[in-house]
């Protein structure tokens, strides 16, 4: 395997998917090397053997038994089907993210990466991450569409805007690697790196409990925490519930994952880019029986409070208790009480 990678000149492998992708590549390359080798030397040997002998020689006609066509046909398709099957498992491995793994908020735009920890931290091109330990990266674009790319750890995807993905990875090999934008994203692009730090896990332990407060970053104790302090510093509380009462605008509780009706008919789910989209840009998606008055907060609202934002809306779901199995503190907010409840009248 070291040979191989040496050969096609890849970079070591760390991350738990490295070997599995790597055989399945070095698999491929061996066996279409092979083929096209063969089909070459055949060629050959034909235009040898079957050369034009005298000037008025008729072309020679070969016929090949049905069943060495199968056999051809049928070996040159299981072959597709092997390989197909094995970088469908490892599709569906790399795409399901495990559910106890750490998340990090990434938000590309041009020519920069952020990362959002759960603390509220944020950085500008450098991601750090503990090794041996699942990393789940949910990330989106600002502007266009751009790539992440770390090819030491064979994670690659498309970030799109409005939108978000989600990659998983686990890092095995403490150490310093690139990132990369794979997608051309305009002038900048070639200067769209950062950098991946992948620590051992007590000095990633460490690293997080040094408060970022040096850099003023508020550090709270999670994102859900920091998202119900973006909800009452924003003023997102005076129109939304978290208990689940209508008001001027739907309670956001239940909200995460549920079937929105829109004012135009269409059928949405409350996901992570709808929720993203429904704060940036509200009048894209209004929603049935409201008036559209929320106003825009594109650009008052930073990376890390949207995403505490998305996470205080996530943890509200409606049946949370059995599936968690512990019970969500009670989020509900007094604030309410004294607005008016329905200013718009009835509809
Ligand atoms: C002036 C009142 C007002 C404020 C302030 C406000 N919203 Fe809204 N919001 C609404 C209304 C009305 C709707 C429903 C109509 C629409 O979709 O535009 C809505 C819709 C939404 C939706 C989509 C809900 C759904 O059921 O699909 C989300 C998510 C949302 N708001 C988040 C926020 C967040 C986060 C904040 C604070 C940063 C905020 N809103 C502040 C009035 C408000
Ligand atoms: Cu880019």
């Amino acid at each position: 395997m070291e040979t191989l990678r040496a050969l096609l000149y890849l970079p070591a492998g760390a991350s738990t998917f490295a070997d599995g992708i790597d055989a399945l590549h070095a698999f491929v390359i061996t066996v279409t090397m092979l083929m096209a080798t063969l089909a070459f030397g055949a060629a050959a040997w034909f235009t040898v053997r079957h050369r034009r002998r005298r000037a008025r020689q008729l072309t020679e006609r070969l016929t090949a038994s049905l069943r060495r066509e199968i056999v051809i046909i049928g070996g040159i398709l299981a072959m597709f089907l092997l390989w197909w099957v094995i970088g469908y498992r490892q599709y569906l491995r790399m795409m399901e993210p495990p559910a106890d793994a750490e998340i990090v908020y990434v938000y590309a735009k041009q020519w920069m990466w952020t990362f959002s920890y759960g603390d509220g931290r944020e950085t500008n091109d450098l991601l750090t991450v503990p090794s041996g330990r699942r990393v789940k990266l949910v990330m989106t674009s600002r502007d266009v569409i751009h790539s992440f790319f770390v090819p030491e750890l064979r994670v690659k995807h498309d970030v799109l805007p409005g939108r978000w993905v989600t990659v998983w990875f686990e890092a095995t090999q403490p150490g310093v690697y690139p990132i990369w934008c794979t997608e051309y994203c305009g002038v900048g692009h070639s200067q769209m790196r950062a950098r991946l730090v992948v620590l051992h896990a007590d000095d990633y332990a460490r690293w997080k409990s040094q408060a970022g407060g040096d850099a003023g970053v508020a550090v709270a104790s999670d994102l859900v925490a920091l998202g119900r302090e973006v909800a009452l510093k924003r003023a997102c509380v005076a129109c939304h519930t978290l208990d689940g009462q209508r008001h001027v605008g739907p309670t956001f509780r239940g909200l995460f994952g549920s079937t929105q009706t829109l004012a135009d008919g269409r059928r949405v789910i409350a996901d992570e880019a709808y929720l993203t989209r429904s704060m940036m840009e509200p009048n894209a998606d209004v929603v049935a029986g409201y008036r559209s008055v929320m106003p825009t907060y594109q650009g008052t609202l930073t990376n890390g409070e949207v995403a505490a934002l998305v996470e205080l809306i996530r943890s509200l779901r409606a049946a949370p208790a059995e599936r968690e199995g512990v019970a969500l503190p009670d989020l509900s907010i007094d604030v309410l009480d004294a607005a008016p409840q329905d200013p718009w009248g009835p509809r």
